[in-house]
């Protein structure tokens, strides 16, 4: 049994001392430290994390990537003379030092490596090094930005050296940009930097030309250094989610890291007077849980900047509780990302295309003229030559008080808002994950088909062998009445089946005749009856916070029955009476139906054809049962038109491969899906586009199964139920079956193993993306 996950944290109270002596309002002060401690023990989310103890490094960690002169200069640095203190850090651009200043940056990088350590030997999984002074903006031979040494290049050369790993991954989503990170790691590919930063064409500290995006790397390391300058303040969750969706999780799910590290500065944040950005702290959570589905959940987050106290303190706290797996609660208004982001992640994409295969989708010509754009308005800004320095820098701190009253008093208000739509809800004391499979469901079966009773059995032997059953909770079946029924059939359908209960052989085979792909027998009925109602059963234990999410192990499948029709081993339609039940029982406004059966549910779609309130996305095998159905061109219908989403990969061999299915999620489920923001998510959860199965013809692994369950759980508020539907071969039943229900518990969902996954095979599978980006663009802003 695995156990469950770890989350491990460190931070010294020595930090705290470490403070400007010059200017005791300088925003890079102990209280940021301090307000995100206490924020955690409020909410008491340290009772639920391992501490790591913080000890100082010592000078060989430094020297990774310092040099002896710089380690030297610090600790001859005049600590006791404040005027001579300040002649000191006059020669570095922006930086303070007291006398705790070297003990606190040394801590820094100790308590780093001590998390690195738990991390990489399994004492935890993942981890939040709280430390200050922040790092990125060190470089071999100086102190920069508030910056001593750099904390994340030192972890970052350890987990190389030491481990012996081959792929490190840093995100950088602090405001400014990490140069001296980036200097680092510049002509390795053993490192992937990604930094986004505040860059207004070069205007913006540190205004380095080397900032933008066409600075790539060199030598081995071309293509694995990623810049995406924003050239505008005011960015919102919006665009933030954009960049990830669009080039950052892209790029990262191909690269495949062993571990990934985040610069995780907090002056993005809304109110940050640094950043002017306005990012709600509770985005970060969603950014954190992406970056979990890499790197087998390695994850490990180091503070940088963050200046404005509130929303600092709860964006760590965000940052944290998404690393504890707590659910994310559910971004509102992610519509209508800014042009100017738009354009700046064409054109990274313009210059990293022929790096990452995943890029290759709305690549366009016009891309050329942003690029002499951006490069002119980048001509007009005197950028530092970082060879030619100023041989004093300018020691008073660069507060802030451009604002007036008014714009304050707004800032403000805009804060109180943004907290009160992101609540703290506490943590499920129940089982989370809940759980149904009765063996009554195995009663109905028909000889030799292969829609048969060890379908099930064989997802609860995968889930028992694993453990995974004691860790969760189990729900009771039962059977649906008529009048669930009747939320998603009709009266004479619902008659005619209950009609095979008593009907003779003779009458069965009649009924058998007419248009059908089913079988009866007296069984087929009450069999049906439970695999419904189980479903509801597990509608109710979510909606009341029995739990957070579920799967349930039922047959007979669902997903093609319509109406007054049963359909390709479907008679009730499970999932689409559970969308109508919580319409109607629970008054949702909203919800989702990822459909990852290798067949399209045209009878969810069916139902829901022309209804806004349900929003189906299918991926499938177009031209698989059932005929002429799930083309991408086919996007709904009146009220519901843009509120059906066919994935459908226009060729059947070679099939869409794991990467193709992540791959839509970024470039299309995800940006749909945040715009549509969900209250609740059904999965039709077929496994018959598994590799060996005799009915689809695919070639997924029980990867692709567990990274989409995990990217979908960061919606709704975690509320996802997951419905079983086809798969034929009871050995993937077994081990995806088992692979969801362990994402659903929170464990790291699995790394693609094979090269061959990693990124689309072939072309036709992009070009399926493609066309559904254009087709569906008129619909959503978000594309
Ligand atoms: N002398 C971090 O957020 N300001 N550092 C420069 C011009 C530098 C911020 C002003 C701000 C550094 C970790
Ligand atoms: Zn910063």
């Amino acid at each position: 049994t695995q156990p469950v996950a770890i989350t491990g944290y460190t931070y010294d109270e020595l930090m705290l001392k470490h403070e400007c002596p010059w200017a005791k309002d300088h925003h890079e002060s102990p209280l940021r430290l301090s307000s995100i401690l206490d924020r955690c023990r409020e909410l008491k989310l340290f009772d639920r994390c391992l501490f790591v103890k913080c000890t100082k490094a010592n000078d060989d960690d430094i020297l990774l990537y310092h040099n002896e002169s710089l380690l030297k200069s610090l600790s001859q640095a005049p600590c006791k003379n404040i005027e001579q203190l300040k002649e000191f850090c006059r020669t570095y651009d922006d930086v303070y030092m007291n006398e705790f200043s070297l003990e606190a940056a040394k801590l820094a990088v100790g308590g780093s490596l001590n998390l690195l350590d738990s991390i990489m030997t399994n004492k935890c999984q993942n981890g939040f090094a709280l430390v200050r002074p922040p790092g990125h903006h060190a470089m071999e031979n100086e102190m920069n930005g508030f910056c001593l040494f750099n904390n994340v290049v030192i972890t970052a050369k350890t987990a190389i050296e030491k481990y012996n790993l081959q792929r490190v991954l840093i995100i950088d989503w602090d405001v400014h940009h990490g140069q001296g990170t980036q200097y680092a790691f510049y002509d390795t590919n053993k490192v992937l930097c990604i930094s986004t930063h505040r860059y207004e064409y070069g205007q913006y500290w540190p205004s380095l030309a080397e900032s933008d995006f066409d600075f790539i790397g060199e030598g081995d390391g071309q293509g694995f250094n990623v810049n995406i300058p924003l050239n505008k303040t005011g960015l919102k969750n919006a665009d933030y989610l954009y960049i990830f969706f669009n080039i950052i999780l892209p790029i990262a799910y191909e690269y495949d890291p062993d571990l990934v590290l985040v610069s995780a500065g907090y002056d993005v944040a809304l109110g940050c007077p640094e950043g002017e950005m306005k990012i709600t702290p509770d985005t970060f959570a969603h950014l954190t849980h992406y970056l979990k589905g890499l790197a087998n959940g390695k994850v490990m987050i180091l503070l940088e900047g963050g200046y404005c106290i509130d929303t600092l303190a709860e964006s760590a706290v965000w940052t944290l509780r998404s690393l504890l797996g707590d659910p994310c609660s559910p971004l509102q208004a992610c519509t209508n990302p800014d042009p100017i982001v738009r354009k700046t992640v064409a054109c990274c994409k313009n210059v990293l295309k022929d790096y990452w295969q995943s890029l290759r989708i709305d690549l366009t010509d016009k891309c050329e003229i942003w690029i002499k754009e951006a490069k002119r308005k980048q001509a007009l800004i005197p950028l530092i030559n970082n060879k030619i320095r100023p041989i004093q820098y300018d020691l008073t701190p660069t507060l802030i008080i451009k604002q007036t009253e008014e714009q304050l008093l707004k800032i403000q208000q805009d804060i109180k808002r943004a907290l009160e739509l992101a609540p703290h809800q506490k943590p499920l004391e129940r089982g989370r994950t809940l759980l149904v499979y009765d063996e009554l469901m195995k009663k109905f079966h028909s000889r030799g088909h292969c829609e048969r009773p060890g379908r099930i059995e064989a997802i609860w032997k995968g889930v028992q062998s694993r453990g995974l059953d004691q860790r969760c909770k189990m729900i009771p079946s039962r059977l649906a009445t008529k009048e669930e029924i009747l939320l998603a059939h009709n009266d004479e359908f619902y008659e005619l089946m209950k009609s095979t209960k008593t009907a003779s052989e003779r009458q069965l085979k009649q009924l058998k005749g007419a248009l059908r792909s089913v079988e009866y027998t007296n069984d087929v009925f009450d069999n049906a009856l439970l695999a419904a109602g189980s479903c509801l059963n597990m509608i109710d234990a979510i909606m009341t916070d029995e739990g957070r999410n579920g799967f349930a192990i039922v047959r007979p499948p669902g997903h093609h029955a319509h109406c007054s029709l049963d359909y390709g081993f479907c008679y009730f339609n499970n999932v689409a009476i559970c969308a109508r039940y919580l319409q109607r029982h629970y008054n949702l406004q909203r919800i989702l139906i990822i459909d990852f059966d290798y067949h399209m549910g045209d009878g969810v779609k069916d139902v829901f054809y022309e209804d806004p309130g349900v929003l189906y996305i299918s991926l499938h095998c177009y031209d698989a049962f059932p005929p002429n159905e799930g083309h991408p061109n086919d996007s709904g219908k009146d009220k519901g038109l843009g509120y059906n989403i066919n994935i459908g990969w226009l060729k059947f061999d070679p099939p869409a491969v794991d990467a193709d299915y992540i791959n839509a999620f970024h470039h299309v489920i995800l940006p749909i899906a945040y715009e549509y923001n969900p209250e609740f998510v059904l999965v039709c959860a077929g496994f018959d586009a598994a590799e060996g199965d005799r009915i689809g013809w695919g070639k997924l692994s029980a990867c692709a199964y567990s990274q989409m369950t995990h990217m979908l759980l960061s919606l709704a508020n975690g509320r996802v139920l997951e419905v079983l539907e086809g798969g034929y071969c009871l050995h993937q039943l077994n081990i995806c079956g088992s692979a969801c229900v362990a994402t659903l518990l929170g464990d790291s969902p699995i790394r693609c193993s094979e090269d061959s996954a990693k990124y689309p095979q072939d072309l036709v599978s992009v070009r399926t993306i493609q066309m559904i980006k254009d087709i569906h663009r008129s619909f959503w802003t978000s594309l």
